[in-house]
């Protein structure tokens, strides 16, 4: 079974650590994130997602480029990772906790500060739309579980089935041990994180996940939480994160890079101080878990930076749709 050979071909340290096999397994050409500097001005608009998500991207790119919305270029590019239903972590086809249930976490922040977060979500494929709609159409910032789908239902969502045949069987396999380890399974791609900015430099961001597979019921990751998964400071720039959320909630992630943004460091400095963060922790267990970030200021540089090899980020700029490999830091 795919997730099961995908576990077998884990390398990284000997330990059972699963990071972007596809990568390490394809004619993917290295190209390590450079740091961007201020003399090549990079062309606007520009789109960045976590993993290799180029339809996605593709989407985003293509409402920018018809002078849409740049909320709206980062809600839609998630949605076509929730949609797809080969993508084990996101939307339908979630991989569930360890009850079998598909649980969604996602949030957008848009170009004046706002944002809207849901939790616990199940039943609705597209939880980032009901983010959206949770930021535009109510009172609060973030709503969960029961109270969330509720609202997506009123809101017109369809409640659907998301455990597919494949996430279903996967469980099924999984339960037969009902082993859990706080690893970080990536397949072909995980969770969603997308930020966007339009030619008139206004930037907007948005996360989607099914959380970690065969996590407790209830379990909340970082990706819905404002600061941790997802911020955008339209004055200043963005960040969206990727890996174990509990490690990225600890140090308020997202927040932290765009602080130093802030400070004036480069999108690429800022990644690598907020990870270094995470690893010089007193008994950080950081070889045992991924934590990628990727950042985007407001001259429109872009930056990544993981924990361990084979984090990506797909890029959308100037006619070109790319995957970037990101630096890292547990070098050998
Ligand atoms: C979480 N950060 O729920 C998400 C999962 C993820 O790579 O990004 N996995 O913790």
């Amino acid at each position: 079974m795919k997730r099961r050979k995908f576990l077998k071909n884990a390398s990284l340290s000997g330990i059972g650590l699963s990071l972007g096999s596809t990568f390490a397994n394809s004619n993917y050409s290295t190209k390590v994130n450079p740091i961007s500097t201020n003399s090549d001005k990079p062309s606007l608009p520009v789109v960045i997602a976590t993993w290799h998500v180029p339809n996605a991207t593709a989407k985003a790119m293509e409402i920018l480029q018809n002078n849409g919305n740049v909320l709206d270029a980062v809600e839609q590019g998630c949605m076509v990772e929730e949609a797809d239903i080969k993508n084990s972590t996101v939307g339908k086809g979630g991989l569930p906790d360890r009850d079998g249930n598909v649980t969604l976490d996602a949030c957008v922040m848009d170009k004046n500060g706002n944002c809207g977060s849901v939790v616990y979500l199940q039943n609705i494929t597209h939880a980032v739309s009901v983010a959206r709609k949770v930021m535009e159409d109510t009172p609060h910032v973030m709503l969960a579980g029961e109270g969330a789908k509720q609202f997506a239902i009123s809101k017109g969502f369809q409640a659907e089935n998301l455990l597919t045949e494949s996430s279903k069987k996967a469980w099924e396999e999984w339960k037969i041990k009902s082993e859990y380890k706080p690893i970080i399974n990536i397949e072909n791609h995980d969770t969603i994180g997308m930020l966007a900015m339009d030619k008139n430099g206004d930037i907007s961001g948005a996360c989607t996940t099914s959380g970690l597979a065969y996590k407790m019921g209830g379990r909340v990751g970082d990706s819905p939480i404002i600061g941790s998964g997802l911020f955008v400071d339209n004055q200043v720039g963005a960040c969206v994160a990727t890996g174990l959320g509990e490690e990225v909630v600890k140090t308020v992630g997202s927040f932290l890079v765009v602080e130093l943004l802030r400070q004036g460091k480069s999108p690429q400095q800022a990644c690598e101080e907020a990870i270094l963060r995470i690893v010089n922790k007193p008994n950080s267990n950081y070889k045992n878990f991924q934590v990628g970030y990727i950042a985007m200021n407001k001259k429109g540089e872009t930056g990544s930076y993981a924990i361990h090899q084979w984090f990506s980020m797909t890029k959308f700029q100037d006619e070109k749709n790319e995957q970037i490999q990101s630096d890292y830091f547990l070098k050998k």
